[in-house]
């Protein structure tokens, strides 16, 4: 197959896309005088290709229960665990209908280009069902999704007498990354502790950790100065994640400038969330309400990695969400303020190399000659038209084989006698 006249992200020039079984084989310039005898031919017409987008935190086995047993009034997240704390007994789910409900959810993302995900999975169901259906769908994805599984112990590590040993459980039964959740343990040293064995049975496991780390509007919740010092002085903070970081929103400056000197160092990872966020957080607020977001543009700035996720597919926490990255960015952009042409025309980083990063798979991962077939065409060509018109994902190419095509809407309009 040859993907001819194909703009390629963040680069200049036109180019012609060779490929053969699973791998990308030749990039060559792209002229009017190239020609092929490959029947297998796309004319791109100048569309940018880009690798897969990266989804780096999602919660799959709680996609669309959102309404069920009832609706989050409150909007918060503590609603939305209590919520989900409710539903785990009384919808008493087997593993094959978590199942069915993960894979609609993964079908709306590889509609929007997704190739690549984290999902967390609650681990503080004493059955394990959700991790169960997920390892399960993460094996029979694997052609068309590479899926990661979080151990997260939704309702804290320590407020019940099993939830250490569940988490065990659940990395022995092949969960890939330890999670943890500090703010929501009964006391501030139970988080400490939480966050302090998470990194030990990574360790002990050779796994990653990903934690659900401050998503709280409390200015005092510094579980990231734990998650990052300890990361450091482990030496793995490249294989460590905060995600949400939500109070960091509410960190005085002068706290913030101390607790930088340590990310910088630690080189951890964050997911910020910025629709689940946006919603979620200054529910405790009169006006003026926060936003509650983590600090994405001042953590670039000192090189430190961030991405975006969406977080929920219609979810005790989150009613809305169809798996859609690029709607993620553009919220993003204006939530975070940034909007200046510089942070636009590299926004996509937030959903691809970014996200590759936080998740260590960046081997592999990019358009370039023996890597594998894995891409995706928007309908752009220009990376600022791209996120100004949030352009749609015209194919996701997987292995070499075109796995999701989207023919873009046609309009017209009937208004004669302007000067369009
Ligand atoms: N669990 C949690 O603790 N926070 C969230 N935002 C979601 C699940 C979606
Ligand atoms: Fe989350």
């Amino acid at each position: 197959m040859i993907l001819k006249n194909a703009k390629l992200y963040g680069q200049e020039g036109r180019w012609n896309i060779g490929v053969k079984g699973e791998q990308i084989k030749t990039i060559t310039p792209h002229t009017s005088q190239n020609e092929t005898s490959d029947v297998n031919v796309i004319d791109l017409q100048g569309k940018i290709v880009l690798p897969p987008y990266v989804e780096p935190h999602i919660h799959l086995d709680y996609a669309l229960t959102a309404g069920t047993p009832r609706w989050n009034q409150s909007g918060s997240v503590f609603e939305g665990i209590e919520i989900w704390s409710e539903r785990k007994q009384i919808a008493n789910e087997t593993k094959d209908d978590i199942k069915k409900r993960a894979l609609k959810a993964i079908k709306m993302q590889l509609k929007h280009g997704i190739q690549h995900v984290r999902t967390h999975v609650d681990v503080s169901d004493p059955k394990l069902r959700g991790l169960e259906a997920l390892l399960e769908v993460k094996e029979e994805i694997k052609p068309w999704m590479d899926l990661q599984l979080v151990a997260l112990p939704q309702e804290g590590l320590y407020t019940k007498s099993d939830g250490e040993e569940l988490l065990i459980k659940a990395l022995e039964m092949g969960a890939d990354v330890v999670g943890g959740i500090p703010h929501y343990e009964l006391t501030r040293e139970d988080g400490v502790q939480s966050v302090l064995k998470a990194l030990e049975l990574a360790v002990k496991y050779d796994k990653l950790v990903d934690i659900h780390c401050d998503e709280i509007d409390d200015d005092q919740s510094r579980y990231i100065e734990v998650l990052a010092g300890e990361s450091l002085k482990l030496g793995m903070g490249d294989r460590v994640t905060a995600s949400h970081t939500t109070a960091m929103a509410s960190y005085s400056n002068a706290y913030t400038y101390k607790l930088f000197q340590t990310l910088r160092k630690a080189k951890i990872h964050f997911v910020a969330l910025p629709k689940a966020n946006l919603h979620l957080q200054g529910r405790f607020d009169n006006y003026p309400t926060r936003r509650g977001l983590t600090r994405v543009k001042e953590l670039l700035n000192e090189g430190i990695n961030v991405c975006f996720g969406l977080d929920s597919i219609m979810d005790p926490w989150y009613p809305l969400g169809d798996g859609n990255l690029m709607d993620v960015v553009d919220t993003g952009l204006h939530a975070c303020h940034m909007t200046d042409h510089d942070h636009i025309v590299t926004a996509l980083n937030l959903i691809t190399t970014n996200g590759a990063k936080a998740l260590g798979i960046e081997e592999g991962y990019g358009i370039k000659e023996g890597n594998k077939a894995n891409l995706i065409v928007i309908d752009s060509d220009s990376e600022y038209e791209a996120i100004r018109t949030q352009a749609t994902v015209l194919y996701s190419i997987r292995n070499g084989k075109v796995m999701v095509e989207t023919k873009p809407a046609e309009t017209t309009i009937d208004v004669p006698g302007l000067l369009w």
